[in-house]
């Protein structure tokens, strides 16, 4: 089955009882049993509910796994990865992540003994150099949130697989429609499912995809124990935003790609992150394992006053200064004071999330609506 075909039918079967096609919200929490123990597959909805198990075999689908978990948020997802591993086992991750995903790793599992190192992943070999007697997993993110880095998944996996560790990629940015992390090698691929899959910025959740049975069990366990389960209409929600993931995405691409290359041209902005300009650094890599290269676009204005951002993202009339991305809407960002404020001030200035930088979730307007709003704001600079 094609992608296209994939994200409407992939794994999905009409409602067995009604013939229903879409599945219906089984909005309960608990399944009558007809003595104990004997029932229908379904006992108390954090084990399981039907429309999260439509939801999660659509997620396996999508990303080319055999079993698919939904959780509560995105971050709910990472808990449940982190929960793997005990304490004193390290953690290598990419140095540019989603500021609440450094929160995690930093502030909450480093207490309970788990060691991070952060490293530069445009280079595959910093991750072998980084590797320690107790290094268990590696943690990708590419596109990097917010800087739009590209790591080469298929060498990175490599190494996890030579030294017995454990990849996961937040495969966020990109979706299964630009790359499938499994594929490539990785063990695990994690989504902030609120954002490209959901698609239209209604619902918050989480998704953990796997092509290995032992390690989907112990998912399943953690997930069922731990409890960060994404309820049954948050699950319809998602399902309903998947089937059309192939086309928005189709768009994003198109749009993404006409911003980058407006803003690469505007005399007011230095510099612009979007990994299908040749000029980005990580442009090959990206060529090689991307299908195309996404709705984010991160840039830098000349002025590096948070005046002139702020007036910038002050006055946008299409685009709207908001937290989060992926949605059908276009929505602008800046990091430095908003997605990624918890990270020490330090890091993100060593990082480039300075002031001047300005982070685009591209959406599916009009391209002409989009190109005139940002012309207006940098004209006012
Ligand atoms: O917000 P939540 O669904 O818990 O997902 C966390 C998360 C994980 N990974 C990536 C790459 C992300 O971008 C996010 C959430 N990001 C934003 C809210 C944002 O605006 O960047």
């Amino acid at each position: 089955m094609k992608f296209n075909t994939k994200v409407i039918h992939g794994n999905q079967n009409h409602e067995p009882t009604t013939g229903a096609v879409m599945v219906p919200i089984f909005q309960t929490s608990t399944f009558a049993q007809s003595s104990p123990g004997q029932h229908k597959g379904y006992e108390y909805s954090r084990a399981a509910n039907p429309t999260r198990t439509a939801l999660e075999n659509a997620f396996a689908a999508i990303e080319n796994g055999t079993h698919g978990f939904a959780f509560a948020s995105g971050l709910a997802a990472t808990d449940c990865v982190l929960r793997l591993l005990n304490p004193n086992d390290e953690i290598i991750a990419g140095d540019d992540l989603y500021g609440g995903t450094y929160r995690m790793f930093t502030k909450l599992f480093s207490k309970y003994g788990l060691k991070f190192t952060f490293v530069d992943m445009n280079d595959p070999e910093n991750v072998r150099k980084a590797i320690r007697v107790n290094t268990k997993l590696i943690w990708l993110e590419t596109p990097t949130n917010p800087l739009m880095k590209i790591a080469d998944i298929a060498a990175i996996t490599a190494i996890a697989k030579e030294n017995n560790l454990m990849s996961v990629v937040d495969n966020t940015f990109a979706t299964p429609y630009l790359q499938k992390p499994l594929d490539l090698g990785a063990d695990i691929v994690m989504h902030s499912a609120t954002k490209y899959l959901g698609g239209h910025s209604d619902v918050i959740m989480g998704a953990l995809m796997v092509k290995d049975k032992k390690l989907a069990e112990e998912i399943h366990f953690i997930q069922f124990a731990g409890g960060g389960i994404a309820g049954p209409m948050d699950s319809f929600l998602a399902l309903r935003g998947i089937k059309t993931l192939a086309i928005r995405m189709q768009r994003h691409c198109e749009n993404g790609m006409a911003v980058a290359k407006f803003l690469d041209k505007h005399p007011k902005v230095e510099t612009v992150y979007y990994p299908g300009l040749e000029s980005h650094p990580n442009y090959k890599i990206a060529k090689k394992q991307m299908k195309d290269f996404g709705g984010m676009v991160s840039f830098r204005l000349k002025d590096k006053s948070q005046k002139a951002t702020f007036t910038m993202l002050e006055n946008l009339k299409v685009f709207t200064l908001a937290e989060s991305l992926g949605g059908v809407e276009s929505l602008a960002n800046h990091p430095a004071t908003m997605t990624h404020a918890s990270i020490p001030e330090p890091e993100r200035l060593k990082l480039g999330i300075t002031d001047s930088l300005t982070r685009l979730s591209v959406g599916i307007e009009d391209i002409n609506d989009l190109i005139s709003d940002l012309e207006c704001v940098l004209g006012m600079l």
